[in-house]
């Protein structure tokens, strides 16, 4: 039985477009590529690297160190991950809910091997990397889905938390409010703050904006929560 391609065919069948890229032929481009947890980054990108160590213990559990990731959104990471124990293992970069899925067929079919730019195998000894751009922010995993590996322990969070500077969002200035150092922006979706279009009242991150803006004004900019205050932090 080739398990190759019944692993495949399994993703595609309940990934829906995320993994269906060789079936697409829409005019996403890129977009084909990307999964929930962003997508295969360029070398030239790299903001960051981070050194995962994958091993066992003396007490017989197996671990990632570090055990849990903070990233940005936006960021392309270099994983530099090595195998520093005696077993093979895996780093496998998705959604808990996938991890959960591949977990499952890894359990059906233990010879299957991952050969998907989100994950990396290495035997005992052996050192690999992934580059990989997170594009969505959210709660995301990183685990060892050899069978018996994630219970002992080979799993871990990975946060991509939302930053401004990603997706500017139009509006037109209603009011300066000088004094107060306050403007009031009639403005589309904040898609990071998940707030619909409406007319709000903002603070400035840096006074000047207030000097660039006039009421009438059509701007694009970007908000988010400075200690608890909707905060215009970038404009152009
Ligand atoms: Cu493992």
């Amino acid at each position: 039985m080739n398990t190759k391609i019944l692993y495949t065919t399994f993703l595609i069948a309940l990934s829906g477009p995320v993994f269906a890229s060789g079936s697409h032929t829409g005019g996403h481009g890129d977009m084909m590529k990307e999964m929930m947890i962003g997508m295969p980054g360029d070398a030239s990108m790299v903001t960051r690297t981070i050194e995962v160590t994958m091993k066992e213990t003396d007490d017989g559990d197996m671990i990632f160190e570090p055990s849990s990731f903070n990233i940005n959104q936006g960021e392309t990471v270099r994983f530099a991950i090595k195998n520093a124990g005696e077993l093979e293992h895996e780093f496998v970069l998705d959604t808990i809910k996938e991890n959960a899925m591949h977990k499952e067929m890894m359990a059906k079919f233990p010879e299957m091997e991952h050969d998907d730019p989100n994950a990396v195998r290495l035997s005992a000894g052996e050192e690999g990397e992934i580059i990989w751009s997170f594009t969505n922010a959210g709660s995301f995993e990183f685990a060892c889905l050899i069978p018996g590996h994630y219970e002992s322990g080979m799993h871990g969070d990975v946060v991509v938390e939302a930053v401004g500077g990603v997706e500017y969002t139009k509006g037109t200035v209603k009011k300066i409010n000088a004094k107060s150092g306050k403007v009031t922006i009639i403005h589309e979706e904040l898609t990071n703050l998940g707030m619909p279009a409406m007319t709000m009242v903002f603070r400035v991150a840096e006074a000047d904006m207030l000097e660039k803006m006039n009421a009438g004004d059509e701007i694009q900019f970007i908000a988010d929560r400075v200690k608890g205050k909707l905060t215009v932090i970038q404009m152009k």
